[in-house]
């Protein structure tokens, strides 16, 4: 098995992550987006979608989509459980991960793919109003994630979750995308520090 990802993109980041918590070591191949590689016809077999990271299994098969393959994961390493307990506790950590992902992590991609010099041969066409209007989508999320985080420890609860990890990604990514985080935001800041001191942040 091995993960075909971009050490400095932000989806394949999620997945190093996770199976960072989980102590899952597998062996990584590089594809290099600036270069166009994942363009060409041969990955586009391992990858219609023309996307990293892409799982491969040993017989050759392939797995996309950042949270399905966590949940592969999930589903063959439990221990420790990154998506959720029971039935109530799984569809909340589902809720807030789709929240991080479709409400956090994609508007900071939006601004920074539609407005980087760099990604205008990825992000076609690139169209930097479709970028501009998506900074205070991500600054009214901060805002309300911080009156979250008064609440609870992490984003789906009192456990570390799949939510944090896109949340962490997400919050990373705000520098390539010249979002600032403003200091007065105290929660978001005492889980931010949180997070990302845990080792698996450095993956
Ligand atoms: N829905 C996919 C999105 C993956 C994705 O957008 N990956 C980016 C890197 S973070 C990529 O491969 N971009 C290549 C491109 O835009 O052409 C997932 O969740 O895995």
């Amino acid at each position: 098995m091995r993960l075909i990802e971009t050490a400095r993109a932000p989806n394949p980041r999620r997945v190093r992550i996770f199976l960072a918590e989980k102590g899952i070591e597998i062996p990584t191949e590089q594809v290099d987006l600036g270069a166009l590689e994942h363009k060409k016809p041969e990955f586009a077999e391992r990858n219609p979608m023309r996307r990293v990271p892409v799982l491969v299994f040993d017989d050759g098969s392939t797995l996309s989509e950042t949270v399905a393959i966590c949940r592969y994961f999930e589903e063959t390493q439990p221990d420790p459980p990154l998506m959720g307990r029971d039935a109530r506790g799984k569809a909340e950590v589902e809720m807030w991960q789709r929240r991080m992902e479709l409400e956090f992590l994609y508007p900071i991609m939006h601004t920074f793919r539609h407005t980087h010099p760099h990604m205008a041969q990825l992000e076609v066409p690139q169209v930097a109003e479709w970028g501009e209007a998506n900074r205070p989508r991500v600054l009214k999320m901060i805002e309300f994630l911080d009156a979250e985080l008064a609440e609870r420890q992490f984003i789906a609860g009192d456990e570390y979750t799949i939510a944090d990890i896109t949340a962490l990604v997400a919050a990373d990514f705000m520098k390539p995308a010249k979002i600032e985080r403003p200091d007065s935001l105290a929660n978001l800041a005492r889980w931010y520090d949180e997070v990302s001191s845990r080792p698996s942040a450095k993956a």
